[in-house]
């Protein structure tokens, strides 16, 4: 497999102005006749096309009405050619296509009864013939037939223009989208499926049929999802200006599915995991990554439909932004600092360790060999986290001037990340020149701060430098322009802040939070009029994607902690107080001392469960430890992870935290049970988490706290807290007791396949007893199969991901079992199999684990018929 080049893009030679398909689904096979109207690129001289296709079986080809002949085209295992081309021809193609046998579920494939597409990115080359990259738009209309009983539902793009009755109990309805797009926002639905609708009326008073898709049994399961996309329609109005283009919108879920969702123009197709909801089989974190789902990939009717990605190096152009958009619609809709809180764990665990890995590449990649490969928090998170400091640097009005101004400008078009800047730039006159190289730079840029009081100047000076490491290809790197929001804690809260410079008495001078730019290798800000030595307070709302070093003292942490101003700085300096205390425990077990935790974080928590003001939401993220993935990626700038001691330094100070505050943790747990019926609102959530938060400390104690579980499990009204309790029985019970639990739970709830997700995933992470043997076999369970995503990520990628010490037992079986997964999936769902891998490319942080991973990926790469998404992430991980 090669690697292609942003630098070598060129443009199509041909554009598809008009594209008719007709679809004939049967049930060993299915034919595609493709009609293409193909007009040259003004400015093109070219004669001769090639167009992508794979898997296909070419039936019969005419060009102009004309059958073609051996020798006036080629085929090969991905394309088509044809020469000497006028400048507009008609293509039609008759191709064989197997849906049935499709395992990869990229294209038309079969899911349970129902046929469904996947395009994005390249999906589209395994349903016809056609030039399958994003700058070729097209208005497409769509005839599907089918039998009439198996697949009353036949559903594509755009609107219903026609309807008829076949012979052979056959139907055929046709799908017309007036709007051109490309082909990997194609789809295409045809099943049994019921629906529940619902209407929108949109700004300029048009009404919107809204309508979801889901089998008969789930009708019960639609009423979040279709509220979510009313919010989220509205909500894009209202902050961006956008209306919806359509008279129809249509979402419909299906359980096999590679992805969470899909944007498809006006058929929107969705996991069921990500659209189905109730309170018997959703957890509270379910119902809200529903509703920013459904935002999301509304969103993207503007951001990736009508104005798309140029080429797939511009991922982020639609990626990066429609994640800032749903963000910032969820932190409107739900708690803001919660949402960034959610948001900067994510990055920090997850993204800070992509990014000084193997695979670290910047948000607008330069080169791929597979570009399913590079849907990743890069792209996506590090994405989004791009273009919300364009929003700080510009603020809230200049952006939306500038959101306006890209869309008006490129409505219709297939553009570039630059182009999405350059907007920005030019509505807002802010130069954004330096800041571009957020897009063209890979790695986590590193602010090294420290602060210099001085008591006769009362000047307190903030000295910053900033550093990137290098990462694959780019050895060095020059200084970005990062947005660090701050404030200066003193000893009676918040100070005003005066920067030298600033005219005194500006309306800034007035206030207790600033937006330093910093831009250059080194620099200093100088506070002037300061009264006494502050506590700066340091990254608010995480404000850039960077990290900062900076030498608090364990006081200075408890004292924002405490009393900072900003919600998110709170939790952060917790987090702060927290990782020293968990690494000085690491240290106490490693030297074989006796493990103390700090009694001023025990102090400090105990003052968070006192203060009955605190919101439980809040108080329920500021008790939580960093989890031990955070740890891992933290450690590995000091020599690698010990997953072990993380572990057990994790362990003791849950119970040490549990042992000096069992009485408050069960004074909150009573006082925050929810005896209402069950609703997932922002108030309800906030008080079960900090409930369950309470509870998993208590469990540490022993039999009669664990026992508090028990009682919540039988209790229970609702999946949140039912899963909560099963997990504490599970870890911390009995070995009797956690089967029999499980074993009810799943006699339960057998009959749905989301919940019994859960609770595979639950157990795959447990780490007790031996954590691989139990995966095994839960593999050999009746609910498992390796055939479906949602299944496989439960289980295989919960272990690997969610349970380092089972993953990296030392000996390195962990690793085996995740290679021979992978080895198995890798012609069978490539994608799955590339993405499954990523625990393993972290070889180099894991030094009890490192030959060992290493040689797992050794033997990967030696395998013959390496799928390219396999072959890529394996390659650059060992390189
Ligand atoms: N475009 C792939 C799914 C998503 O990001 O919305
Ligand atoms: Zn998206």
């Amino acid at each position: 497999p090669k690697a292609i080049y942003l630098k070598n893009y060129q443009p199509p030679e041909y554009l598809i102005p008009e594209t008719r398909l007709h679809f004939e689904l049967h049930e060993e096979f299915a034919l595609v006749h493709a009609t293409l109207r193909l007009a040259r690129r003004p400015g093109s001289s070219a004669t001769s096309l090639r167009l992508h296709g794979e898997d296909l079986e070419l039936l019969a080809i005419a060009l102009n009405g004309r059958a073609l002949v051996d020798g006036e085209y080629a085929v090969d295992d991905a394309s088509l050619t044809l020469t000497g081309l006028a400048e507009t021809v008609e293509l039609q193609t008759t191709t064989r296509i197997r849906p049935q046998d499709n395992t990869a579920l990229e294209g038309l494939y079969k899911s349970r009864a129902m046929f469904c597409t996947q395009c994005e990115a390249e999906g589209f080359r395994k349903i016809t013939y056609f030039l399958d990259r994003p700058d070729v738009m097209s208005v497409f209309s769509v005839t599907i037939d089918a039998d009439l009983e198996r697949y009353p539902v036949l559903l594509s793009n755009g609107n219903r223009t026609a309807q008829s009755g076949l012979a052979d109990a056959r139907h055929r309805v046709v799908w017309e989208d007036p709007f051109p797009k490309p082909a990997y926002l194609f789809a295409l639905v045809a099943g049994d499926l019921a629906r529940v609708e619902d209407t929108f009326t949109t700004m300029s008073g048009r009404s919107v049929v809204l309508r979801i898709y889901v089998e008969e049994k789930d009708l019960g399961k639609c009423d979040h999802a279709m509220q979510s996309l009313k919010h989220a329609m509205r909500w894009d109005e209202e902050v961006y200006g956008r209306e919806y283009d359509l008279d129809i919108f249509n979402i419909v879920a299906v359980d096999d599915f590679n992805m969470g969702a899909m944007e498809n123009k006006s058929l929107n197709i969705f996991n069921t995991s990500c659209i189905l909801a109730s309170p018997e089989t959703t957890t509270d974190v379910g119902f809200e990554r529903v509703e920013s789902i459904v935002a999301h990939e509304y969103f993207h009717n503007w951001s990736g439909n009508r104005v798309t990605c140029r080429d797939w190096f511009q991922l982020s152009l639609k990626e990066g932004f429609t994640v800032f958009r749903d963000a910032e619609f969820s932190a409107d809709r739900g708690a803001r600092d919660l949402k960034r809180i959610e948001d900067a764990t994510l990055l920090r665990t997850a993204q800070f360790a992509e990014d000084g890995g193997p695979m670290a590449h910047p948000v607008r990649p330069d080169s791929f060999i597979e570009i399913s490969n590079f849907y990743t928090l890069t792209v996506y998170e590090k994405g989004a986290a791009v273009v919300r400091m364009i929003h700080t640097l510009l603020g809230p009005e200049r952006f939306r001037a500038g959101s306006d101004l890209y869309f008006e400008r490129h409505d219709g078009q297939a553009v570039t990340c630059d182009d999405f800047v350059d907007a920005m730039q030019d509505s807002s006159g802010v130069d954004l020149s330096q800041f571009r190289r957020w897009y063209s730079q890979a790695g986590t840029p590193e602010l090294a701060i420290s602060g210099e009081y001085d008591a006769d100047a009362r000047t307190f000076a903030l000295h910053v430098t900033q550093s990137c490491p290098a990462t694959p290809g780019q050895p060095d790197k020059l200084p970005l322009v990062i947005p660090l929001a701050m404030g200066l804690l003193g000893d009676a809260g918040n100070l005003r802040l005066q920067l030298q410079g600033e005219p005194a008495g500006s309306e800034l001078a007035d206030n207790t939070h600033r937006v330093l730019e910093v831009n250059a290798a080194e620099q200093s800000f100088l506070f002037t009029d300061v009264p006494e030595k502050p506590v700066p307070s340091l990254l608010r709302g995480f404000s850039a994607p960077v990290r900062v070093r900076y030498d608090f003292s364990r006081e200075d942490l408890c004292a924002l902690m405490m009393r900072d101003g900003d919600g998110f700085a709170r939790w952060d300096a917790g987090q702060q107080l927290m990782v020293q205390a968990l690494g000085n425990l690491q240290t106490q077990r490693r030297d074989g001392e006796a493990l103390a935790l700090d009694p001023l974080l025990v102090d400090a928590l105990g003052g968070l469960l006192r203060d009955e003001q605190l919101e439980p939401a809040v108080a329920a993220a500021m008790l939580a430890l960093p989890g031990e993935n955070t740890l891992a990626e933290l450690a590995s700038h000091a020599g690698g992870a010990d997953v072990e001691g993380i572990h057990a330094a994790r362990e003791h100070a849950r119970g040490a935290i549990a042992g000096a505050l069992g009485d408050e943790l069960a004074g909150v747990y009573r006082r925050c049970r929810v005896s209402e019926e069950y609703a997932p609102v922002g108030e309800q959530i906030g008080r079960r988490t900090l409930a369950n938060v309470c509870l998993s400390y208590l469990a540490t104690l022993g039999e009669a706290q664990v026992a508090l579980a028990a009682t919540q499990l039988e209790a229970a009204d609702n999946l949140t807290d039912r899963l909560a309790a099963l997990q504490i029985l599970a870890q911390y019970g009995e070995a009797s007791q956690r089967e029999s639990a499980l074993q009810r739970f799943y006699d339960d709830w057998s009959h749905e396949t989301l919940v019994v997700n859960q609770w595979l995933q639950l157990q795959a992470m447990l780490t007790v007893g031996d954590s691989l043997e139990r995966v095994r076999a839960l593999m050999e369970h009746p609910a498992f199969t390796l055939d479906n995503p949602n299944k496989v990520r439960a289980v295989v990628g919960a272990f690997a991901s969610g349970n380092p010490t089972g993953f990296h037992r030392a000996d390195g079986a962990g690793y085996g079992f995740l290679g021979g997964i992978v080895e198995i999936l890798n012609r069978r769902n490539p994608q799955m199999a590339a993405r499954l891998l990523v625990p393993l490319t972290k070889w180099r942080n894991y030094p009890a684990g490192r030959d060992a991973m290493r040689e797992e990926l050794q033997r990967l790469a030696a395998l013959p018929d390496l799928s390219p998404d396999v072959y890529e992430v394996v390659s650059k991980s060992l390189a």
